[in-house]
């Protein structure tokens, strides 16, 4: 097996069972190996992958939900992992409440079995999936994302799926469709706060065609390997790295492809607060407060600095491309 070394993904053909103890043990191989130019990335991939396999530990609460941790350029961050806790106890799902709290003291009442996910509009394989072979689709992937909320706030989560990339393919798109929309499940009878009127039911969130494509686009069933807590979404939602949380809807039914950009629920709510696009952007302040700053849940003692937000949540190598030309303060 191989290592897949540094940045730009080229195997230099380091057998990963070399440890760089190991080759501490013999100098000569070290030389040799150093002499390649290997013996850096190798010892980077050595030291992530070590403080990684010690890093995400089950919390064992729910289902383990098995995965090979992702060799997407930029999917696994090297940050600090959010406490578990914290990820599943402090959340953004309106249908349950509009506290950070509610959703963990509420969302025990989503059903998520059966569960269905329809696939419409404009493809030439419409379908409904079991939740059970939408799961069998593609093989799961463990990815370490930044998940920076419009609010301020940020986490670290270890999220499991596969890229939307591959039930795309799976639908075979027609030439028309230049946009993919989220429906959330609104049930008022397992869903509180469906029918309040802080949001239009039900919870739609929407992509263009190459964002959704995009392989940092996760279709996500689980996180800290097990599947997903119902107040993170369960069983299946988007994770889209480089924009507000609040493009990530969670708990989806329906994934309808269209011609047109599609309305979603928080710009119908507040067109001027929040655009389709929502790029995570230090230098697009939201009408009513600075988007330069941010702070990371779990460090929020008395000592705690606030971070500097990046340009697309950290993601720009991998993103920015999608957005060459276009004026990022208009389309916010
Ligand atoms: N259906 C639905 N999806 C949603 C929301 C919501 O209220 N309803 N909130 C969003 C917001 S604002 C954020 S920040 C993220 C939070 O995800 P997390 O609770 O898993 O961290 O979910 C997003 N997805
Ligand atoms: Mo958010």
């Amino acid at each position: 097996m191989l290592i897949r070394t540094g940045r730009d993904g080229h195997d230099h053909g380091v057998p990963s069972e070399i440890t760089p103890r190991a080759v501490h043990e013999d100098r000569r191989t070290l030389l040799k190996w150093m002499a390649t130019g290997a013996a850096g990335a190798a010892l980077a991939t050595w030291a992530q992958r070590e403080a990684l396999a010690q890093q995400v530990q089950r919390p064992g609460k729910l289902a383990a939900l098995q995965a090979v941790r992702s060799t997407v350029p930029g999917a696994v961050t090297m940050e600090k992992l959010t406490e578990y806790k914290d990820a599943a106890s402090y959340n953004n799902f309106y249908e349950f409440g509009t506290d950070k709290s509610d959703p963990a003291e509420n969302a025990h009442t989503l059903k998520t079995r059966p569960w269905v996910v329809e696939v419409e509009g404009l493809v030439k394989k419409p379908g409904k999936f079991a939740i059970e072979d939408l799961m069998k689709l593609a093989p799961m992937e463990e990815r370490i994302y930044r998940l920076r909320c419009v609010e301020g706030w940020s986490m670290v989560i270890p999220w499991v799926g596969y890229p939307l990339a591959k039930l795309i393919e799976k639908a075979e798109p027609l030439g028309s469709a230049k946009f993919v929309e989220f429906l959330t499940l609104a049930d008022p009878k397992t869903m509180p706060f469906v029918g309040s009127r802080v949001l239009d039911w039900p919870y739609a969130e929407g992509l263009r065609m190459d964002e959704a494509m995009h392989p940092l686009t996760l279709l996500t069933f689980g996180m800290y390997g097990e599947v997903l807590p119902n107040q993170n979404g369960a069983p299946v939602r988007i994770v889209v790295p480089w924009k507000y949380g609040f493009k990530s809807a969670k708990s989806i039914v329906k994934i309808r492809f269209s011609e047109q950009m599609p309305h979603t629920a928080w710009n119908k709510a507040a067109a001027q607060e929040y655009g389709f696009y929502s790029n995570v952007n230090p230098n697009v302040d939201h009408p009513r407060w600075s988007q330069a700053t941010e702070r990371r849940i779990g460090e929020d003692g008395l000592f705690a600095k606030k971070r500097k937000t990046l340009m697309f949540n950290g993601y720009e190598q991998q993103v920015g491309q999608l957005y060459a030309g276009m004026d990022l303060k208009k389309n916010y």
